[in-house]
């Protein structure tokens, strides 16, 4: 199974452009409970390097683009995330990096939790260990 969990969001458009609505429990698929947004990621950053034990993320740009690697230990797999009407889940305790932000890269984020740093793997050797048991 494909580690690219590829959700699509209808956009309404009208004569004056397009408007996405994202609702919990319903095109999101768990209740939102946080919204984050990374932009401004200088040329040549990367960001993640990192898994959660719980938290379940729909990742979306909305402007711009840029790479996300999803790891489960066994298998990595990318994605361009590169449309505002595109969302990849990322489940708990998968691996993220992500690369080649675009200048306009606005990366919104909707999280299942709150922030809690306890729930972050940071530790690529960690992570494995953890997934291995
Ligand atoms: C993820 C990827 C996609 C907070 O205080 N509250 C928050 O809600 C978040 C998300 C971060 N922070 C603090 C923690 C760090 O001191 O902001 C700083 C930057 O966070 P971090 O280095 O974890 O950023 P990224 O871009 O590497 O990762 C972020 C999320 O943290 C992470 O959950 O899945 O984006």
């Amino acid at each position: 199974m494909s580690l690219i969990q590829l959700i699509d969001f209808s956009p309404l458009g009208d004569e004056r452009g397009s408007l996405v609505a994202l609702e919990g429990l319903k095109s999101v698929p768990f209740e939102i409970k946080r919204v984050y947004y990374i932009f401004a990621t200088q040329q040549g950053v990367s960001r993640g390097f990192h898994a959660h034990k719980r938290l379940k993320q729909v990742a979306v740009c909305v402007t711009g683009r840029c790479r996300l690697v999803l790891d489960d230990g066994n298998q990595r797999e990318a994605v361009w995330l590169d449309s505002p009407t595109k969302g990849i889940l990322i489940e708990e305790m998968v691996w993220r990096e992500m690369y080649d932000f675009s200048e306009d890269c606005v990366l919104l984020l909707l999280a299942s939790e709150y922030y809690d740093e306890a729930d972050y793997i940071r530790d690529y050797a960690d992570y494995i260990e953890t997934v291995k048991k």
